[in-house]
């Protein structure tokens, strides 16, 4: 049996959400999490290491858990996993999610309450029980149940890596089968939404091939339960309890409903009502004259072969499925053909990654040779700062020394004749007052700076503007690093005044990234448009903490065209030569 790297690290990290209900050794459970994070940013494939018995040599990869591996792959179980699981109630495994809620005061709840399902600590948190409890109290039964409405809230919907890595492995699989004409993801994954409720996929194939295809569609590994099932349409739910729907229409009908099932829903309102005032009907099915009482005459189809022909009925020029959300793509492709947007291809270099000197993976030299594979220019450096202690910020004295190693390994690279070049820089804490966290003399020496907030993300907006203020006017900032410090579907971002923070960033010659880490993705591309319309300057910034995490550039590039950025106003898309221009500009005005 091959297992992948993913399922071993979800794996060990049960281990250490159990361990820690169980109370056991903390630094036995968190080897665990250590050992589930190597494992998830490993470049080779674990089934490797396992044939080759050489599993300790991965970093953090001790005796122990190496044997609980190889027992994993050769019996699909881990002994201290299965009598973990037998001692903790599987319900309170997701309160862990909580936040606010530690594993300490978890356990107390557990077995003081005599409870184990979430439902039932809302409840304990509604009538009090919770409160009464020693060292909680009505402030910590709050502050449990909101956080408990939050995730509610939130259960629903998934990032869109995680949607990405749903609809892959099913598209592929349905793509080559018999009768399948046209597929295509549609709905909020194919607009490329930071967060997706459920996968859509359209298929066009004729009517003898849709039992077949739909049996194949239920029978599919990640599938666990069937939600239904008719006559064009299916429904699913993956291991990870995702939905999928799948439906097929005849191959006439596949733009159409592929640009219905694209949506976005207020999209095609306008859209729906562009061809009404155009004497048309748009529906899913296809596009159709309106007869004398204003009904869809569907004996009278309008001919169309492609999404580019339906708009053109409506005297539009194509949509990028990145923009339609009813956020003035409609006015703008009345008038232009094509917009330039960012694409993968344009990007030439990577900012914003972290090595061993902070919290990163990976040395410096192997961050830059895995820049180098990828094929990009160059590598900005950006370790965290000293205020930072709590990921490795770097110290003085560890700045020169990684300068140090920087000018070294570049000089290599000049003499072996390697076009890549590592820039200097670091991920500055703003301080609370807006300040960066080096003297002058020592900022001076990078070629870059990002300045991000990492702490007191929950100040009164008119402290955060002034913190944000001061960090932008400062000389030595060049980008702003994930500006609302959000984490999706698990924490809002800061209360921040984004449109001022946008122009004022543009007028001052710094930048404001896109993180491109799905849990980030921020800024968001719902402030796009301001950001056309004063030319703000981003860079899609990976926050790379190890070599996989330089790969989430593409998600930062989804995030960018739909925010319509052209490559025009992305730093990475520019040389390194042109890029170290852009930065000294600010300092010498
Ligand atoms: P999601 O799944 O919440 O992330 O968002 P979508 O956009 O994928 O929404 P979904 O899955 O409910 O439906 C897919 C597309 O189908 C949606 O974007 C537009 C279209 N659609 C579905 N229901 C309606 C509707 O009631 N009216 C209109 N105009 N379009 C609809
Ligand atoms: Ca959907
Ligand atoms: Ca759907
Ligand atoms: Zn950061």
């Amino acid at each position: 049996m091959s297992i992948t790297n993913n399922e071993i690290a979800e794996r060990l990290r049960e281990i250490y959400q159990l361990m820690q209900l169980a109370g056991e050794n903390r630094f036995r459970a968190i080897a665990f999490d250590r050992a589930a994070q190597t494992i998830e940013s490993l470049n080779d494939d674990i089934n490797d290491y396992i044939e080759n018995d050489s599993l300790t040599d991965i970093k953090g990869i001790g005796d122990s858990i190496g044997e609980d591996i190889q027992s994993y792959a050769k019996t699909g179980k881990i002994e201290v996993l299965e009598s973990l699981r037998e001692r903790i109630p599987e319900g309170i495994i997701q309160w862990l999610d909580i936040s606010g809620l530690g594993p300490k005061n978890i356990a107390k709840i557990h077995k003081q309450l005599g409870i184990s399902e979430l439902d039932e600590l809302k409840e304990a948190c509604e009538d009090g029980r919770v409160a009464g409890l020693d060292g909680l109290g009505e402030k910590s039964a709050q502050k449990i149940l909101s956080s408990i409405e939050w995730m509610e809230q939130f259960d629903e919907r998934c990032r869109l890596d995680e949607a990405t890595e749903i609809a892959k492995p099913m598209y592929n699989f349905l793509k080559d089968r018999i009768g399948v004409e046209a597929i295509d993801v549609a709905g909020s994954l194919r607009r490329s939404k930071e967060t997706i409720g459920d996968v859509d996929i359209l298929i066009g194939a004729d009517e003898q091939h849709i039992e077949d295809l739909f049996d194949a569609f239920v029978d599919h590994e990640l599938v666990v339960e069937v939600l239904g099932r008719g006559d064009t349409k299916s429904s699913i739910r993956t291991k990870d309890g995702r939905q999928v729907d799948l439906r097929i229409v005849k191959p006439e009908q596949f733009p159409a409903a592929l640009m219905y099932f694209t949506g976005s829903k207020e999209h095609n309102v306008v859209l729906r009502q562009r061809a009404r005032e155009r004497g048309l009907s748009l529906n899913e099915y296809g596009l159709f004259e309106l007869d004398e009482e204003g009904n869809t005459n569907f004996d009278m189809p309008i001919d169309y072969s492609s999404e580019t022909d339906i708009y053109k009925h409506l005297d539009l020029h194509f949509i990028f499925p990145e923009l339609r959300e009813d956020h003035g793509e409609i006015e703008l492709f009345e008038t232009h053909e094509s917009i330039d947007l960012v694409e993968n291809d344009d990007i030439r270099g990577v900012l914003h990654a972290h090595s061993t000197y902070s919290d990163g993976k990976f040395s410096i030299r192997e961050m830059a040779e895995a820049c180098i594979e990828r094929g990009y220019e160059y590598l900005g450096l950006t370790d965290h700062s000293q205020t930072a202690a709590y990921a490795g910020g770097l110290s003085v004295d560890e700045i020169k020394q990684q300068w140090k190693e920087i000018d070294q390994i570049n000089e290599e690279f000049a003499q072996n004749g390697t076009n890549f070049r590592i820039l200097k820089g670091i991920e500055s804490d703003i301080l609370s007052d807006g300040n960066l966290d080096y003297e002058d003399e020592i900022l001076e020496g990078f070629d870059f700076v990002i300045a991000s907030v990492h702490n007191g993300l929950d100040m009164s907006r008119d402290k955060m503007m002034t913190r944000f203020r001061n960090a932008i006017t400062k000389p030595y900032t060049d980008i702003i690093g994930h500006p609302t410090g959000r984490l999706l579907l698990q924490r809002d971002g800061s209360d921040l005044d984004m449109n001022e923070l946008i122009e004022l960033a543009a007028e001052h010659h710094t930048a404001i990234e896109i993180n491109a880490n799905p849990r980030r993705l921020d800024l968001d591309w719902r402030h796009g448009n301001k950001a056309q319309e004063v030319g703000l300057m981003s860079a899609i910034n990976p926050d790379a903490h190890s070599k996989k995490g330089i790969d989430h550039i593409s998600y930062g590039v989804r995030i960018a065209r739909k925010a319509k950025f052209g490559s025009d106003r992305i730093l990475n898309s520019k040389s390194a030569t042109e890029l170290m221009e852009w930065f000294q500009a600010k300092t010498k005005a």
